[in-house]
């Protein structure tokens, strides 16, 4: 009976139909789209953190009024995926604490620090970039919930692309101090937006089976070729220099790049970043000093349903 069912299921995703939730699905289906999606809403929530500290720090109030609105869409966008994990039986108390005890993983890309306001428009264009490459291949995601979910976050990160695009041609076109500020926050932030695709197709271990089943309808390399693609020629045009002497284009139009360093990548992944210690922490003191709005919120539904009662 397994197999029967297991072939309806393959069958529907070969014809481009999507699962839904209370759906039949194998148990691994289910396993591997609550592992992604809690990654992915972690990501967000923890990607609010490296810009967030701009925010009383921003140049002017234009620029500071689209940071908040771009920090609070990544919450919004957090709520969404979670809210995905929780149609496949995941429990929001669950997610969180995976997440508060350094249980879960997040993208790497967050745990490097943002050190001048140039980052702010650098991680707009370049990790916002590769965030839209990767989500507009997820969009045609097997799952429902999912897919749709990423339909409306990539509309919300076009704009945050934009923004950051902006900001870094206006410097990279501006005085020399400017200039140099736009320049060094590309070479610190090039690499781990390369690293935050995932790594080599040759090592990364669940792309088969999520290719087979469609939760993911590409591999981590061609995202990162299509990543490459639309943004080295832009950066080049800006004036600013990649910092990767062996990138080129190849005759037949794709991308050669130099050396990811995966050992920095997997540093990173299990928990030895530069600020993976500072993001956990950051995320237990803000879910300690949320307590009251939690217990506020419980006792304000049993009111209620006192009342109703
Ligand atoms: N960082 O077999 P693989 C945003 C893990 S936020 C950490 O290739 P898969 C934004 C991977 O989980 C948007 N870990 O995995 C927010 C796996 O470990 P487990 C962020 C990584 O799933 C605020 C192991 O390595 N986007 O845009 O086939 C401000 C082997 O990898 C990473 C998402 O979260 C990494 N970079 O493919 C601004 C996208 N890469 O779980 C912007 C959703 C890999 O087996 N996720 N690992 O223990 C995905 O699309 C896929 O999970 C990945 C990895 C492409 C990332």
């Amino acid at each position: 009976a397994y197999e029967a069912k297991l072939a309806a299921f393959e069958a529907r995703i070969a014809a481009g139909e999507r699962i839904e939730p209370g759906d039949w699905m194998p148990e691994a289906y289910r396993k591997q789209l609550i592992r992604m999606i809690s990654q992915h809403a972690h990501s967000e929530v923890v990607g609010m953190l490296p810009e967030g500290e701009w925010i009383g720090r921003a140049p002017s109030l234009r620029r500071k009024l689209i940071l908040i609105a771009k920090v609070q869409d990544e919450a919004g966008h957090g709520q969404y995926l979670y809210h995905a994990a929780e149609t496949l039986g995941a429990t929001r108390e669950e997610m969180t604490e995976a997440l508060l005890t350094g249980r879960a993983k997040y993208s790497s890309v967050f745990n490097y620090p943002t050190l001048t306001w140039a980052d702010v428009g650098m991680i707009g264009w370049l990790v916002d970039g590769a965030a839209i490459k990767n989500q507009t291949m997820l969009a045609r995601c097997s799952y429902g919930p999912y897919s749709r979910a990423m339909v409306r976050i990539c509309t919300e990160e076009t704009f945050h692309h934009k923004q950051g695009k902006e900001m870094v041609i206006r410097y990279a076109q501006g005085t020399p101090k400017q200039r140099q500020m736009a320049q060094d926050a590309l070479d610190r932030w090039w690499w781990p937006s390369l690293m935050m695709l995932g790594p080599h197709d040759s090592d990364s271990p669940n792309t088969p089976q999520l290719v087979k089943w469609g939760i993911k309808t590409k591999t981590n390399d061609e995202v990162r070729q299509e990543f490459i693609a639309e943004h080295a020629p832009e950066l080049q045009e800006a004036g600013l220099v990649i910092p990767d002497p062996e990138l080129r284009q190849n005759p037949d139009g794709t991308w050669h790049h130099g050396p990811i360093d995966w050992d920095e990548f997997w540093r990173v992944v299990r928990g030895d970043g530069i600020c993976n210690k500072a993001r956990l922490e950051a995320k237990n003191r803000a879910h300690d000093e949320g307590r009251w709005v939690r217990e506020a919120l419980q006792a304000y539904s049993e009111r209620g349903r006192a009342q109703a009662a």
